[in-house]
């Protein structure tokens, strides 16, 4: 059990019983050339995400919690694009088109892989998911149930997004969500903050709150007692 400092309140997680999720980190979202910059975003403003991420990512590893990736994307054919996502707004490429990393969006394609800082090592599942949300059409609740996962910590982009919507799913599967502040990010810093702002309030509606010092520490003091 490690005793988390966070908001609306501190909790205590049985770190045997927690998995950290990491929401689509992939260079279609991070890096120029890929679906986020064909939106019109400026993808620099995810990089913040990038270290406390893998510093919670190796602290994961060395503790043993189960670590589980997400990518957003599809496959090549494209069957399991809904056509309302694939039309929607005026990006300069489509989901499918071909970019400077590959096909945008694309499962096998460059840009759908994860950036290299935080790259799945064996064993950790990668889930590939249609979808914004995680549970959605993917056998991550599954995967939990069979390791009698818990607790989710969460981390990745962008958290209005596929962060926001991974976590409500989770919250009504009964998960406890604890989302980490400075892991995640945004293209709107100011939606990250009511990204954040709405999983906390109402006592805690969605879930947690907890930046990444906070995890750390309460996991060094577990390591060292
Ligand atoms: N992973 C994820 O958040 N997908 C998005 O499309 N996010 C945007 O902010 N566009």
């Amino acid at each position: 059990m490690i005793q988390l400092v966070a908001e609306p309140a501190p909790i205590g997680i049985d770190l045997k019983r927690t998995a950290l999720v990491i929401i689509d980190m992939q260079r279609d979202f991070l890096e120029p050339g890929g679906f986020g910059e064909t939106l019109g975003n400026d993808v620099s403003l995810l990089k913040a995400a990038v270290e406390p991420c893998r510093q919670v990512l190796a602290a994961a590893r060395k503790a043993g919690i189960l670590v589980i990736h997400t990518r957003e994307g599809h496959s090549p054919d494209m069957n399991d694009a809904p056509p309302a996502k694939v039309a929607r707004g005026a990006p300069s490429k489509r989901i499918g088109d071909v970019g400077p990393m590959g096909r945008i969006l694309i499962q096998g394609e460059p840009g759908h892989d994860i950036i290299p800082e935080l790259y799945p090592i064996a064993g950790e599942p990668v889930i590939d998911k249609p979808g914004k949300g995680a549970f959605y059409a993917t056998n991550l609740g599954l995967i939990l149930a069979n390791r009698g996962i818990e607790n989710l910590l969460v981390c990745g982009v962008t958290t209005e997004v596929c962060v926001n919507t991974t976590v409500r799913e989770g919250n009504d599967r009964g998960f406890r969500c604890i989302v980490l502040s400075d892991c995640c990010a945004s293209y709107f810093p100011e939606f990250h903050q009511m990204g954040l702002a709405m999983i906390k309030a109402q006592g805690g509606i969605f879930g947690w709150v907890a930046g990444s010092k906070q995890l750390l520490s309460a996991m060094g003091r577990e390591l060292a007692a």
